[in-house]
């Protein structure tokens, strides 16, 4: 039995999350995703300025748990559309809206749901030998957790398609080449490079950085004139704001900005 499924720990203003089932490549049960929900609470409660998602052992997460999922002769169709509703979806919403940067530390496999969920963090790293993996199609699924929305919108139909389709393993490094995360780091090196961004994210100007998530998120079914709209409405907010004054007070003064968040 899983004691902890998820692990919480804020330092430096960055709410470090990590999924706990190792010895399972840290796969989906109901228990893991109530305690992700409450630890995303909490880095709310703790008005952390960073997450920092990660996973344990030598997988990032490999989906759903199958192990529950075996469907017994004579039963009735499982209600796979349930689970997502419940758990998956409310997830993939929460940290796309979430008001802080995500950052994502894909430290190893990331397969089905859980190369999905990465996907949905504002930032993603990974190990050098850390892979991503749409496995759905070899259980008989579509890519689900947002899956075939990043796949075309990140990398393009025809490698959506294949990634999709084929169902193979795509290497850190090529998944940084396509444009499908941030960057591929040195297995030794992820950690602390996370960290470095998610502390950099957590002293920034927080406003201004969840107004940039959300444009940016906003620009996928904008058009131009819309997307202009937006930006001068949300810079005429942020021109309010104390660490607009600050930055622009820290630049002229030639020092270092002191970002409150507001
Ligand atoms: C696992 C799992 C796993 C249980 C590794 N479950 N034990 C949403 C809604 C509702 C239903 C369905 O799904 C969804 C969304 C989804 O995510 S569907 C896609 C589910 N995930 C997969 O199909 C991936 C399954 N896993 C794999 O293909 C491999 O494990 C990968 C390629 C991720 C890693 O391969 P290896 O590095 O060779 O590791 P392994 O296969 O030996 O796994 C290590 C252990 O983890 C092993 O347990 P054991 O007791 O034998 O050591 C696996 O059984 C277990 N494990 N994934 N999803």
């Amino acid at each position: 039995m899983d004691e902890t499924p998820i692990l919480y720990e804020l330092a430096d203003g960055v709410a470090t999350v990590t999924l706990n089932r190792p010895d399972k490549l840290n796969s989906f049960t109901e228990a893991m995703h109530a305690a992700l929900r409450a630890a995303i609470d909490r880095a709310e409660a703790d008005k952390a300025r960073a997450l920092l998602l990660t996973g344990a052992g030598r997988g990032f997460c490999a989906g759903q748990d199958l192990s529950d999922r075996v469907t017994s002769p004579g039963a009735g169709p499982p209600d796979l559309g349930r689970t997502i509703g419940e758990h998956y979806n409310p997830l993939v919403r929460r940290l796309r809206g979430l008001a802080m940067p995500v950052v994502c530390a894909v430290n190893g496999v990331a397969a089905g749901a859980g190369a999905n969920i990465a996907l949905a963090c504002d930032i993603v790293l990974a190990a050098r030998s850390a892979s991503f993996l749409q496995a759905f199609a070899k259980i008989g699924l579509v890519p689900d957790s947002g899956g075939t929305y990043w796949l075309p919108h990140l990398v393009g139909t025809a490698r959506a398609m294949g990634l999709a389709m084929l169902a193979g393993r795509l290497s850190a490094e090529e998944a940084e080449r396509w444009g499908l995360i941030w960057k591929a780091v040195d297995d030794d090196k992820l950690m602390a490079e996370a960290r470095a961004i998610a502390r950099e994210l957590a002293a920034g100007p927080t406003m201004a950085l969840v107004a940039i998530k959300r444009a940016i998120h906003a620009a996928e079914s904008n058009t131009l004139d819309e997307q202009l709209d937006h930006e001068r409405d949300v810079q005429r907010a942020l021109g309010a704001s104390h660490d607009y004054a600050e930055g622009v007070r820290a630049f002229m003064e030639k020092r270092a900005a002191k970002f409150a968040g507001c």
